[in-house]
């Protein structure tokens, strides 16, 4: 009997796709469904099983499509209902699965329910969205927005501030509105019935509003987060009516998204017995560094604090929930720039990250681009950069009398940007993602890393991804098996093993530049059987950022 722990969605990997940035095939500079339908063999060719599609809905795009006006609807610019459904049909042809993004915190400014919720207070759409009376002619509280100012915008027909935690073209959705909660359903059943095969759920942490909305203390935005805006008093009572009322009637997985999910809350969401999410995304390791001054004046952080996230959180998880194991998405800096090394050892570092990223325990997120070993871009002027956040951020620092050039070495170390430039499939123009300007520069170094060189080459970054991935499916034990860090206070090697009955595997990653030894020991039954270099050493010697995993057979 298959035992009822074992499930695809924990077997998978998934491929994210940022849809704006990863093909063009109609020439008007920005990525479509036609383009992600071109490339849906070469996902295959990655040995991947799902593909999550960032949000393809109908939209304005303040938020490239996080803010949404027609939850029914395929963005223009990404194509039509049609193109949606030849890409989900293509997937599954090739026995793959399609999840989405479902954003239901917050809309779009212009959707209908928002249209009418700001024509008067009596409106039956009023209560879609949270309005509040001002206080002394200020907003209702001091709630900071995720992307500047204040989380208040006055409305001056009705009087009346509404509340958005991200953009102001991005209004909260009022989850105590039980018509409100019904229609999200009324989406989430609308594309499980098109036979999507389920949802990444943005920002699920803050549905639940603390009603109060009391003032907070602005000196830390990650604690405002935390405390405030996130694992509201009824998160819980919301995901559970909505894993009743639509997820646990089709065959299909969730991930939720939220910063503010952390060690203590983090079983609340996904714990076995709890009929909520199957697993969540956390943000401990990618907010390492994010000081006081936030993200774009990062501080120092450590390997040891790196290793120390990943051991505390597979603890929590194991035999009570699931995970999910990410390094970057289209919020952060590239993975090989951000913990790798992206100037003298980015074909040996991403290659390491690849072999940490896939033998952890937890569902493994590869986000496009990452199999390339694609690499933060440096702009030498903010003209040049899109995303709202870095933009919003930039004028406020600019008022703040801040040193721009500083910040602008913040953004380009930490932008949103850095994982939005065009997908680099040629050495041709424009990296071979459109034949038009793209909507935003691609980074110049296509010449060097893309695709089609890499293609061919057996010891490129792509084919190593392609072999480790196959490794991971055909060693069960590197999904499902314990795990436990060896020397936690090593500041360069991150060494660790997972095990099972049947095999157990000891994974060395050299997170420097130094040639350094592994103290412990590896005995003779042990097999070198992933390495992410050719020529063979000492069995305990690792190079700058050698991988090595060995396998030892019981
Ligand atoms: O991007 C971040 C840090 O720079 C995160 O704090 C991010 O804002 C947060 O995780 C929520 O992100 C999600 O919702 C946003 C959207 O802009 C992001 O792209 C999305 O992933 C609002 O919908
Ligand atoms: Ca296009």
């Amino acid at each position: 009997m298959k035992n009822k722990n074992k499930v695809w969605w924990k077997e998978a990997v998934v491929y994210q796709i940022y849809p704006r940035s990863f093909k063009d095939s109609n020439a008007d500079g920005i990525g479509d469904l036609n383009g992600i339908l071109e490339k849906l063999d070469y996902i295959k060719s990655l040995g991947v099983d799902i593909i999550w599609l960032c949000p393809i809905y109908q939209s304005p795009n303040d938020d490239n499509g996080y803010d949404i006006s027609n939850y029914y609807e395929i963005m223009t610019e990404f194509g039509t209902m049609l193109h949606f459904d030849a890409l989900l049909e293509g997937v599954h042809a090739r026995q793959m699965k399609l999840i989405m993004d479902l954003v239901p915190n917050h809309s779009s400014d212009e959707h209908h329910w928002f249209k009418e919720s700001s024509k008067s207070k009596e409106n039956p759409y009023r209560d879609y969205y949270y309005w509040r009376k001002g206080k002394n002619n200020l907003p209702p509280n001091n709630w900071p927005s995720f992307f500047g100012g204040s989380a208040w915008e006055y409305n001056a027909e009705t009087e009346e501030y509404y509340l958005h935690l991200f953009s102001k073209k991005q209004p909260d959705l009022n989850w105590e509105n039980p018509e409100l909660r019904k229609e999200i359903y009324k989406i989430i059943e609308f594309w499980f019935k098109k036979g999507i095969d389920g949802f990444r759920m943005d920002v699920i942490s803050a549905i639940s509003k603390d009603l109060e909305f009391p003032d907070v203390d602005l000196s830390n935005f990650i604690n405002i987060i935390n405390n405030q805006y996130s694992n509201g008093p009824r998160v819980h009572e919301f995901l559970k009516e909505m894993n009743q009322n639509v997820l646990s009637k089709y065959d299909i997985m969730t991930v939720g998204e939220g910063p503010g999910i952390n060690l203590n809350n983090c079983l609340d969401y996904v714990g076995n017995d709890r009929n909520e999410l199957n697993m969540v995304f956390h943000f401990d390791h990618m907010f390492l560094g994010h000081g006081a001054n936030g993200k774009y004046e990062p501080t120092p952080w450590s390997l040891i604090e790196f290793k120390n996230i990943f051991s505390l959180w597979d603890e929590k998880l194991k035999n009570k929930g699931w995970g999910s194991i990410f390094l970057g998405n289209h919020d952060f800096a590239r993975i090989v720039s951000r913990f790798g090394n992206d100037n003298n050892y980015r074909i040996e570092s991403s290659k390491l990250l690849a072999t940490l990223l896939l033998s952890l325990r937890g569902t493994s997120f590869i986000y496009q681009g990452e199999e390339i070993g694609m690499t933060n871009v440096s702009f030498d002027t903010i003209e040049d950069y899109r995303d709202l956040e870095a933009l919003n951020a930039w004028q406020e620092a600019a008022a703040n009398g801040k040193d721009m050039g500083k910040f602008l070495n913040g953004v380009h170390q930490q932008g949103r940007d850095n994982a939005r430039t065009p997908m680099q499939w040629r050495n041709t123009i424009n990296a071979g993602f459109s034949t038009a300007e793209p909507w935003i520069k691609v980074n110049p170094n296509y010449t060097e890393i893309n695709v089609y060189k890499q293609e061919n080459d057996p010891l490129s970054i792509l084919n190593f991804y392609r072999s480790m991935i196959k490794f991971r499916k055909n060693n069960p034990t590197l999904i499902y098996g314990e795990y436990k860090c060896l020397y936690p206070e090593d500041l360069n090697l991150y060494a660790f093993e997972r095990w099972d009955s049947n095999s157990t595997y000891l994974i060395l990653l050299n997170f420097s530049e130094a040639n350094i030894l592994f103290e412990g020991d590896i005995s003779s039954s042990y097999q070198l059987v992933i390495n992410n270099y050719i020529s063979p050493n000492e069995r305990k010697a690792l190079r700058p950022w050698e991988a090595k995993l060995f396998k030892l057979d019981k």
